[in-house]
């Protein structure tokens, strides 16, 4: 960030984008789970606790290794396990609080770290590590956060068990998207928290935010660095989100 920037001024702003507002909608992504201990994705030069994405999180590594795909998930599902919602996901929860049915998060973490922090609307459009579903009779579980083992199965059919998460070239869960979708099309503001946005169609909520409706939403960045998203972004709050989310509750 350029000396010239002041974090203060742009809270200030959007702060007072916030007072104005009736429904606001959020998109996070890794960045925000990842001062409670969470990896990102695409921090460390690609490499994802080991592993290219597109080498574990696509069908065709599935089909390939299931055992290194279940070992992958079952390691983050571990980790996720002993990890805590940190002030940034709480922020969120007091502004759930301050909106109501206002209010809503598309997030494309597989987490459930802002269900723990208390969080009730929460669209997870990539899924979830919590959950598993049966490749043979479909029927999907929450399993909690336990260690499933490498090749886990179906106690309903006997089929195999594969995570409840959208791969790459995977459809978006219908329903949950369609609400995310509204969401974002009918807020006044739109906070996008933690995301390289470099990721279709969950990138995409952002310019619908921005072109469904005439004024669009005010788009509010909050992230370590610039983006792709922040050509889009009217304000920008660059820092920690555990840091500047809880500064800009605070200004309410
Ligand atoms: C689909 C599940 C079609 C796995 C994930 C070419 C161009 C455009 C698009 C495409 C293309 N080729 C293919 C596509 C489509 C593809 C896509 O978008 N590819 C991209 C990579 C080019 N999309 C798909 O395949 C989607 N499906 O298109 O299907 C279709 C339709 C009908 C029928 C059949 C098929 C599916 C996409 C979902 C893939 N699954 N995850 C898992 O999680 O185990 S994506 C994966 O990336 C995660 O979900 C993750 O959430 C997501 C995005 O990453 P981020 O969350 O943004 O994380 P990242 O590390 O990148 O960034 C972290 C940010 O946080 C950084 O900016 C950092 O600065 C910031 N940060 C760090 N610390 C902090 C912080 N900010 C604030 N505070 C901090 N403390
Ligand atoms: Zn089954």
């Amino acid at each position: 960030m350029s000396d010239a920037y002041d974090l203060d001024a742009e809270l200030t702003r959007a702060a007072a984008a916030l007072k104005h507002a009736t429904k606001v909608t959020v998109l996070t992504g890794a960045g925000v789970s990842a001062e409670s201990g969470v990896p990102t994705f695409r921090a460390s030069d690609g490499l994802w606790e080991g592993h290219r994405v597109e080498d574990v999180a696509t069908p065709m590594a599935f089909e390939a290794n299931p055992e290194l795909v279940w070992r992958f998930y079952n390691g983050r599902r571990v980790n996720v396990a002993k990890v805590s919602p940190n002030p940034g996901h709480l922020a969120l929860v007091e502004l759930e609080n301050r909106y109501g049915d206002g209010f809503a998060i598309a997030t494309q973490n597989v987490d459930g770290l802002h269900q723990r922090a208390g969080s009730k609307n929460v669209f997870e459009v990539h899924g979830s590590l919590r959950r598993t579903r049966c490749v043979n009779c479909e029927k999907v579980e929450d399993r909690g956060l336990d260690d499933l083992g490498n090749r886990p199965l179906c106690d309903h059919c006997g089929g195999f068990l594969r995570p409840d998460i959208v791969w790459f070239n995977e459809p978006l869960p219908t329903g949950v998207w369609r609400r995310a979708t509204c969401a974002a099309e009918e807020c006044d503001v739109f906070l996008v928290i933690g995301t390289s946005a470099v990721v279709y169609p969950a990138a995409g909520l952002i310019h619908m935010s921005k072109r469904a409706r005439s004024p669009g939403a005010t788009v509010i960045e909050c992230n370590l660095d610039r983006t792709a998203a922040s050509e889009q972004a009217d304000i920008g709050l660059y820092g920690p989100s555990g840091v500047t989310l809880p500064r800009l509750v605070a200004l309410l």
